[in-house]
């Protein structure tokens, strides 16, 4: 196309996209605008750098149109009206509405209009800049500083459509292994591996369901990834097998960061083999992170792959189960990477944004390789579009206050329909001090988001749930087993997931893009199709108001029914998340002593069924190979009609 060529799309006959006739229109700006930014900002004022080679595309912005994904950026659901950049960012402050950048980058999302929606997947690694009718309610833009102009644009009749478009082209968020979905438990600062196993005794020993702690950088020998301190973490082989037999996985974290250290294995095999990033003198670029002056592992080269991959075997072989990536945007203690520094596939500019992408990848291949046929789990921080194929993703450091629940709920919601459905947000809140009420809401906030740890900051006040007293505990345990109670049919959706695109948790406007109410909902949210939950996201409440979208639905705990298309007032005293079931609900759940997922059996997994019309296929397998792929699974699937329940067999494989 020319430039001055322009393109209407139409689907099924109706016009849909336009570009926008004009060029962009800035308005004038102050001629002190830049030094009050800078005032503002506390930094001087650079010169403003002529973006030579940018690229751009400017669309026509429906009256009504509404904008989502765009993966972790932090604002509303709805993100028509802001503005934001891909920049792969790690910025410890509280992460508020205004920040343009958080860690992950992944340039998809969806405009939801009157009478269409789509999808564009702008495919463009360098730093790109969204603009939602900020600058101009009239157009949208999309413009990226070098590079090419590839997007693809994805018609649908909904967001579901939509998004199963996006996943058939980048990929879907695979199936884990069981445990995954249970709860996890992690601080920076758990110090040997004996407090490691007080953890999981204290779990136990209040009845709080657990399947996972993480080990954080301490339990590294001087923050050197792959090895372990032989003075606090003698014997992590033996720590794993004791956790074992309390039903409990380990899960360590490992950082892109290599120690310059001329004694140490990593280094040297990796400056022998030329695995690190250069600068353009052709030295090893350095710079400082955890370990002190630190080289960056090239991911974007085959080879440097395999090998990091392949050191997962050190860690599989001290009974570690999984791995989290972290740092990984990459972050840098020294000041940014300049934007020259010299990877196999480009300069960091241009690598920048996928960093995370291809450490997770060749971390998620490694294990792949060296596990024994389980599925992989990986972790990360930084991502980008398609990232749900190797790693799930959490928010990063989000703070112990009351604004980050509802942020957290935004951003989980927002980056399920951006294809990462493994996702979720640090419960209790990372960085600041908790306070008991806070943890409890986040636990209740989180009861069914797909990732499900409380983590949080050395030197900030300790939040495991016994840190505070006796109502505390219960109620932590008591949303904690609700949880658990639904992981059944939080695997069913996960197996879904992986087939179809269709995330595990979803905002209100995914399942009723026709109900304009929903169109900014984030503060109640759906687990799957028939599960709508609306958790308290302020202090002192007992109740809370809650918007039901059309149809008939269930109070979870009383059983009551009401009709939708209304707000209603929900009971919702400190040890209760409002949770509402849709009429002709067929959800497979789990009864009994449940200490980790271990204990739920195909004998405690009931069905429960609210009267209506509805179906739902139930599935079964091994719970952590890649077995099922070949046919060893389950497939069973529930109509109801009324209160009558059918039972049909699909595969029988088990
Ligand atoms: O510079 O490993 O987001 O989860 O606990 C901080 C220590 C490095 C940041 C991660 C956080 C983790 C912490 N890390």
């Amino acid at each position: 196309m020319k430039d001055n060529e322009k393109l209407d799309i139409y689907y099924k006959g109706k016009l849909v996209l336009s570009d926008y006739e004009k060029a962009r229109k800035k308005g004038e700006k102050n001629p002190y605008e830049d030094l009050a930014i800078a005032e503002l900002e506390g930094h001087t004022v650079g010169k403003d750098e002529e973006k030579t080679d940018s690229v751009t595309i400017i669309k026509k912005l429906g009256k009504d149109d509404a904008i989502y994904d765009l993966g972790d950026k932090p604002g509303c659901l709805n993100k028509r009206g802001y503005s934001y950049v891909n920049w792969n960012t790690d910025d410890p402050a509280p992460h508020v509405d205004s920040f343009k950048s958080l860690y992950k980058s992944i340039p998809f999302f969806i405009v939801l209009g009157d009478e269409y929606c789509y999808g564009i997947f702008a495919d463009n690694t360098y730093k790109t800049t969204f603009d939602f009718g900020y600058e101009n309610t009239d157009y949208y833009f999309v413009e990226h500083e070098k590079g090419e102009l590839d997007y693809y644009f994805m018609p649908g009749n909904d967001m579901a459509e939509v998004v199963g478009l996006y996943t058939s082209l980048t990929g879907t968020t695979p199936l884990y292994q069981r445990w995954i979905y249970g709860s996890h438990q992690s601080r920076w600062g758990y110090y040997t591996q004996d407090e490691v196993l007080d953890i999981a005794d204290k779990f136990r020993e209040l009845d709080i369901p657990c399947d996972v702690i993480h080990m954080d950088i301490d339990y590294m020998n001087g923050y050197r990834v792959f090895t372990f301190d032989d003075k606090k973490f003698p014997d992590v082989k033996g720590l794993s097998e004791k956790l074992a037999d309390r039903g409990v996985k380990l899960i360590s974290i490992i950082d892109p960061g290599v120690k310059k250290d001329e004694d140490y294995f990593m280094y040297k095999e990796g400056m022998e083999m030329d695995a690190f990033a250069h600068d353009t003198d052709g030295s090893v670029y350095e710079n400082a992170v955890w370990p002190g002056t630190s080289v960056f592992p090239d991911f974007t080269k085959q080879s440097v792959r395999s090998w990091w991959g392949d050191k997962t075997k050190i860690l599989l072989e001290h009974g570690i189960s999984g791995i989290w990536n972290d740092m990984n945007e990459p972050a840098s203690f020294n000041g940014p990477l300049p934007d020259d520094v010299q990877f196999e596939y480009g300069a960091h500019e241009k690598v920048h944004n996928i960093y995370g992408h291809f450490m997770a990848k060749a971390t998620y291949e490694g294990l792949a390789k060296n596990d024994g046929g389980k599925r992989p789990f990986v972790l990360t921080r930084a991502a980008y579009a398609g990232s749900q194929k190797y790693c799930g993703g959490w928010t990063g450091d989000n703070h112990s206050i009351w604004a980050h629940i509802a942020l957290s709920l935004e951003q989980v919601c927002n980056l399920s329909v951006s294809g990462l459905a493994m996702c979720g947000s640090d419960i209790g809140g990372f960085g600041s001090d908790t306070t008991p009420e806070l943890l409890v809401r986040f636990y209740e906030a989180a009861v069914f988001v797909p990732f499900f740890r409380n983590h949080s900051a050395m030197g900030t006040r300790r939040q495991e749930p016994w840190q505070f007293d006796e109502t505390t505990i219960d109620a932590v345990r008591k949303t904690v087993k609700l949880r658990y109670r639904f992981i059944p049919y939080i695997y069913d959706l996960a197996h879904e997931c992986e087939k179809t695109g269709a995330p595990i948790v979803r905002p209100l406007v995914y399942e009723y893009p026709a109900d304009k109410h929903v169109r900014n909902i984030s503060d109640e949210y759906m687990l799957g199709s028939f599960v709508l939950v609306a958790p308290v996201i302020a202090p002192g409440k007992e109740a809370r108001e809650v918007y039901l979208p059309d149809g008939d639905r269930y109070d979870y705990y009383t059983g009551e029914k009401y009709s939708g298309g209304r707000y209603i007032l929900a009971d919702a005293p400190l040890d209760k998340v409002p949770v509402f079931i849709k009429a002709g609900a067929i959800i497979p759940v789990a009864d009994g002593e449940i200490r980790s997922t271990e204990d739920i059996t195909e004998d405690k997994i009931s069905i429960l069924t609210y009267p209506g019309k509805g179906s739902f296929v139930h599935y079964q397998d091994d719970n952590e190979t890649f077995a099922y792929r070949n046919g060893a699974y389950n497939a069973v699937e529930y109509t109801l009609d009324g209160e009558t329940l059918e039972k049909r067999v699909l595969h029988k494989g088990l």
